[in-house]
């Protein structure tokens, strides 16, 4: 398989929502540290904007968001899968939750405790970032809302795991447990040094459940440069991909589109239209550094405008 490399930083929650499924799935992959906040000049060129964290790169091929990465690993990597037969739509459905319902109260608890340590340029970036003032009084002020809001989010989670089954649909691990996991993980380390802090000192069957999937471990990373990443791009030439043209949107091959995210780091990207399905939007780009590339989006969460 053509490596698959992974930008991203070690205290990204996002990331760990991946590294636990490079674990699962005993995957070797390349690491490549990015900055945490804005400037990312050696990411740019393969994204074309999108600045989040983390980003999959294959190649010419880049996957954006850990929706569509996830997808893409399970397309490259299908054993073990963590989409159960019969119960990927679940799977999916319950990551959507863990990553827009439970990920932001976990942020709120954790940047409630450490907001005031960080330094003036990560609350700027983040005030950018999400499009409200990251101010680490009022922070502070909402943490235990927010503690509140993931204790509530969470004991649905401790309620699924209490009739004893060892992750959340079953006997295996699937893509809900890696979605799930990045909040829990996130508290954990932040805030605990691997320990259960409040609300998880309540939730004892997410905790035991968050140890057995820490023993997935990340895999097998070895580091790669982000100047090596860009050579393995320009390097190679990006897949086929297809427009489905019975798509509601009624967009076309070759359009010149954007893609942009509807919630957080809402920078637009723009290129060509080469790819629409139910599940992902794909645009072919051309950087001057790296050749063609295409930047590739999951279709929930992200607005495509034709230009
Ligand atoms: N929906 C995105 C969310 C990604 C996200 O919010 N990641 C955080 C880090 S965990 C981020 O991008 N923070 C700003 C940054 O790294 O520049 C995904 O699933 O990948």
């Amino acid at each position: 398989m053509t490596d698959l490399i992974l930008h991203h930083y070690p205290t990204s929650p996002f990331s760990e929502k991946v590294r636990v499924a490079f674990g699962i799935k005993r995957l070797s992959w390349r690491s490549v540290h990015i900055p945490n906040i804005m400037p990312k000049p050696e990411l740019m060129p393969l994204t074309g904007g999108y600045r989040r964290t983390p980003v999959l790169q294959i190649g010419a091929d880049v996957y954006c968001d850990t929706q569509l990465i996830m997808l893409e690993l399970e397309k490259r990597a299908p054993q073990p899968s963590l989409l159960a037969a019969g119960q990927a739509g679940e799977a999916r459905a319950l990551a959507m939750w863990a990553d827009r319902a439970i990920f932001w109260p976990a942020v709120g608890v954790v940047m409630g405790a450490i907001a005031d340590k960080l330094p003036e340029a990560f609350h700027k970036d983040r005030s950018e970032f999400s499009g409200r003032p990251f101010d680490a009084t009022r922070l502070k002020a909402a943490a235990p809302a927010a503690r509140d809001q993931t204790y509530a989010q969470l004991a649905l989670a401790e309620a699924m795991l209490a009739d004893g089954r060892p992750f959340l649909i079953g006997g295996s691990p699937t893509l809900a447990d890696c979605a799930l996991y990045n909040p829990v993980w996130f508290l954990k380390e932040r805030l605990g040094a691997g320990r259960a802090v409040p609300p998880l000192d309540r939730l004892p069957g997410v905790v035991a459940w968050s140890e057995r999937m820490k023993a997935f471990g990340n895999g097998s990373p070895a580091a790669m440069t982000a100047a090596q990443a860009l050579d393995v791009a320009r390097a190679a030439a990006p897949l086929p991909s297809e427009v489905d043209r019975a798509d509601p949107s009624g967009l076309a091959a070759g359009q010149e589109v954007s893609v942009t995210p509807d919630d957080t780091g809402r920078v637009p990207v723009t290129g060509v239209l080469v790819g629409l399905t139910p599940d992902r939007v794909s645009v072919r780009r051309s950087d001057p550094g790296v050749g063609d590339i295409v930047v590739h989006f999951p279709r929930a969460g992200f607005v495509i405008s034709a230009l």
